[in-house]
């Protein structure tokens, strides 16, 4: 007895626009992810203005999972995976956005690829918005900063819902809604919900209110799903980097409970259908009038979640200090190293007990089923001259966040659905956008600067997690 339920979902996890390429095929539109450059570790994406040639866009051919999707569901086939979580790129339904009709070509996609998972026995788990919105809906919107993006929102997930409802149970609305915590950066804000800030823009308020539509337009999916097919599971999805105090001083705890309070009120609004009282405790002290209507709020109760999905890959620490009396938390200025973990080679302090207490933190909170949505080690990795990649450092990390989870499970009793380590297949990294930064059991020949035979193989972690998954993680 291994500790995970015998339908435990073990699979594998990837994003639409960081795999699939094929950024003008079947009638495609831009989306914000098309815009974006490659980067690296300290060297920001640089976000155009619409594509400009000559320009490094290293998500418009990713790993040309468009085209060879039959050849990967295969190998993850041969890992025993049971679900397969990706997005739909919204602008292969929606080019623009806005239009009244949806894309036949890109709805064919989809069900193709469903299809080809459901042959193999594999559940499709599909996020509907991660990090690709139409780029149209920028330019002509302001992004999430305007209330009409609800509709649009809706209605791309009123036709995927009708259309996938047999093929597909577990939803997700929003991918990581809460990276835009992170406001100062642009990434986040960007990503999330298409915002580029003004020159001395006041940004939290901008942020607060892009999230409300956010959250108000998952509240109205969720309520959508419901009305097509009772059947449908729609979760939301959060990125998990539990904020630990430095120490044990008084100030150092509040200053940690401040910070979750920041980071994580998403999620109270997801699952209760409500703000919680010390945020909007917080508008009135700062002063943001937001455009919260009354409507908004049925909506929001209305719509409450199935269950919480989530990524986890890293903790936080932070710490009290004096310029800061009310302890007001700023992701850009509030963290500071943890003496006590490692960190990747991109900087991500690697804490496999935090998953244990992610686990128990959202288990305490809410009660609802859980979903591990994502967990896996960004690292280089070198091909030696046989082709193979001895990615034991992969292995090591994943298997002590899965002793973790099985302790979440077995000793403390949280209701657990499934895991799906990011990245099942190298794909490009959505912070950097770089190849370099890998996270698969397959490899992809591709280097960050496009060149490559984009040829696949499996890594030494590939017959591991293989064997994970086929002793329901008895023995690691
Ligand atoms: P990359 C920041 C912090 C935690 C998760 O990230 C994050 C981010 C954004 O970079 O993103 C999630 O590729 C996201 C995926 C992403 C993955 O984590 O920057 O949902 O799209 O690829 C890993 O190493």
């Amino acid at each position: 007895m291994s500790g995970f339920k015998a339908d435990f979902m073990w699979g594998g996890a990837v994003a639409a626009h960081q795999l699939e390429g094929g950024w003008r095929e079947g009638g495609k539109g831009i989306s914000v992810a098309d815009v974006m450059t490659a980067g690296a570790h300290g060297v920001a994406r640089e976000i155009t203005d619409g594509v400009i040639a000559g320009k490094n866009y290293p998500n418009h051919e990713a790993i040309d999972f468009y085209h060879r999707y039959k050849e990967d569901i295969k190998l993850f086939a041969e890992m025993g995976f049971k679900c397969f979580r990706t997005s739909i790129a919204w602008t292969r339904i929606f080019p623009l956005g806005d239009e009244a009709q949806p894309n036949e070509a890109g709805l064919q996609f989809y069900d193709d690829l469903f299809d080809e998972c459901l042959k193999h026995g594999i559940e499709p788990v599909i996020t509907l918005s991660h990090f690709e919105m139409p780029y149209h809906l920028v330019t002509e919107y302001g992004g999430w900063r305007n209330r009409k993006l609800i509709d649009f929102f809706v209605r791309f997930a009123g036709v995927v819902f009708t259309r996938y409802q047999h093929k597909v149970k577990y939803w997700m609305t929003f991918n990581e809604i809460n990276n835009q915590a992170n406001y100062h950066e642009d990434f986040a804000p960007f990503t999330n919900s298409g915002l580029k800030y003004q020159p001395g823009e006041d940004r939290e308020p901008v942020m607060y209110q892009a999230a409300h539509y956010e959250l108000v337009a998952s509240a109205l999916a969720v309520k959508t799903a419901r009305e097509i097919n009772p059947a449908l599971q729609v979760g939301c999805m959060i990125a998990m980097c539990p904020i630990y105090p430095l120490t044990c001083a008084p100030d150092d705890m509040m200053m940690a409970m401040n910070a979750m309070h920041r980071r994580y009120w998403f999620t109270d609004v997801h699952v209760r259908g409500r703000y919680p009282q010390h945020l909007l405790n917080y508008f009135a002290r700062r002063g943001f009038e937001l455009d919260i209507t009354k409507e908004d709020r049925q909506a929001l109760a209305l719509g409450c979640v199935d269950y919480i999905g989530f990524s986890y890959y890293m903790s936080f620490a932070t710490q009290a200090t004096a310029d800061n009396p009310q302890l007001d938390y700023d992701e850009s200025k509030s963290l500071v190293p943890n003496p006590y973990v490692q960190k990747s080679d991109w900087g991500w302090q690697i804490d496999p007990v935090g998953l244990r207490y992610s686990l128990n933190w959202f288990w305490d909170h809410y009660q609802l089923p859980l979903f591990i949505v994502e967990n896996g080690f960004g690292a280089i990795d070198v091909r030696e001259s046989d082709g193979t990649v001895n990615d034991q450092y992969r292995i090591d990390y994943l298997a002590a966040h899965i002793r973790e989870m099985k302790k979440a499970v077995v000793e403390d009793g949280v209701e657990l659905m499934g895991y799906t380590p990011w990245g099942c297949i190298d794909l490009v990294s959505a912070g950097t956008g770089e190849m370099k930064k890998r996270y698969g059991f397959i490899y992809v020949d591709k280097n960050n600067d496009g060149s490559g035979t984009l040829a696949r193989s499996p890594k030494k972690s590939f017959s591991w997690y293989q064997n994970v998954i086929q002793t329901n993680a008895e023995y690691l």
